[in-house]
């Protein structure tokens, strides 16, 4: 494998460090992780990966509990068609690499946490174990009037706003987390304790702006772990990362993989 992604040696010697002492490892993740499996991220929508039919409206503008009061229908209309869009989109190769260093560092005694942003399902899809989801999931959609949680068919909603099972006044409403929401209270001091805990810690793909989430890269190096960013752009995490690899997680992730297990094998 011949990448020459500057930083790459640093990055595999930190984790392969971390693994061989058992220290945790924690991740967090946000759309650019999907980016390669030809989801949108939320930051940088191109004429390539949006839909005609959303071209030209800011996903910002719609995730919010304030979108969907004003306009149910045109808020679920666009959850539907991302729901369908992360059905038919299959783990890349930075998922898979992701669940393979969860098995090295599990296998040698290690915790292992992602902690993730995206609501797409794809890390469990590959294989990954320790997933958090802070900001939910787009696959399960709840009773606006009772709460309840349903998981809806793979196909298209038949009418928009979708109405509740569990009540005649109620809406179904996608089961993540909008702004001005609060993130689901023990995932977060589930994901801020593996921050806090971890030897190293991976920030990738994500432009790092979104609170709570954002902070978790300042808890894992605060409380001393070794910081590595994966992200094509800076970022404004990147002031605070020990290692920055610029390459897209799908090609990074698998060299960062194969460079680690090798000098785990080698010590
Ligand atoms: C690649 C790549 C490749 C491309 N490989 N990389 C503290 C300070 C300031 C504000 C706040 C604060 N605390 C709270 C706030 C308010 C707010 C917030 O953070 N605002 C900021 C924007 C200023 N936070 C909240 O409201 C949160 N709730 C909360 O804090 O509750 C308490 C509270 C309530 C009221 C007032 C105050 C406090 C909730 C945040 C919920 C975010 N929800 C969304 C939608 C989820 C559902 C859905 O999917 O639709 O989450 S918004 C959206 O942003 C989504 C994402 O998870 C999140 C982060 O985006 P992400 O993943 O980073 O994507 P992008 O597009 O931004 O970046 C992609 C990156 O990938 C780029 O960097 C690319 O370069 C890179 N990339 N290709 C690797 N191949």
């Amino acid at each position: 494998m011949g990448s020459s992604t500057p930083n790459i040696e640093a990055a595999a010697g930190a984790l392969a460090r971390a693994i061989a002492r058992a220290s945790g490892v924690a991740v967090l993740t946000g759309a650019g992780v999907s980016a390669e499996s030809g989801l949108c991220t939320f930051r940088e929508n191109s004429v390539d990966t949006m839909d005609a039919l959303w071209r030209g409206f800011d996903p910002m503008s719609l995730a919010t509990p304030e979108a969907f009061a004003q306009d149910p229908e045109r808020v679920t209309r666009w959850y539907d068609w991302r729901r369908l869009g992360c059905l038919a989109a299959e783990p890349n190769p930075g998922h898979l690499a992701l669940a393979g260093l969860e098995a090295l560092v599990v296998g040698r005694g290690g915790r292992f946490t992602i902690a993730t942003q995206n609501v797409d399902g794809l890390h469990q899809r590959a294989g990954s174990r320790g997933v958090l989801e802070l900001h939910g999931s787009i696959l399960s959609w709840r009773c606006t009037r009772t709460g309840r949680h349903v998981t809806p068919p793979p196909t298209p909603f038949e009418r928009f706003p979708p109405g509740s099972p569990h009540h005649p006044e109620g809406l179904l409403r996608p089961d993540v987390v909008w702004f001005g929401e609060m993130l689901p209270e023990l995932v977060l001091v589930e994901a801020d304790e593996a921050a806090r805990a971890c030897g190293v810690f991976l920030t990738i793909g994500t432009s790092g702006v979104v609170y709570p989430a954002a902070g978790l890269l300042h808890s894992a190096r605060r409380c001393g772990a070794v910081c590595i960013e994966v992200n094509p752009d800076a970022t404004p995490a990147s002031g605070s990362a020990h290692v920055s690899l610029r390459a897209p997680s799908g090609v990074v992730l698998p060299e960062l993989l194969e460079r680690t297990t090798a000098r785990l094998v080698d010590a």
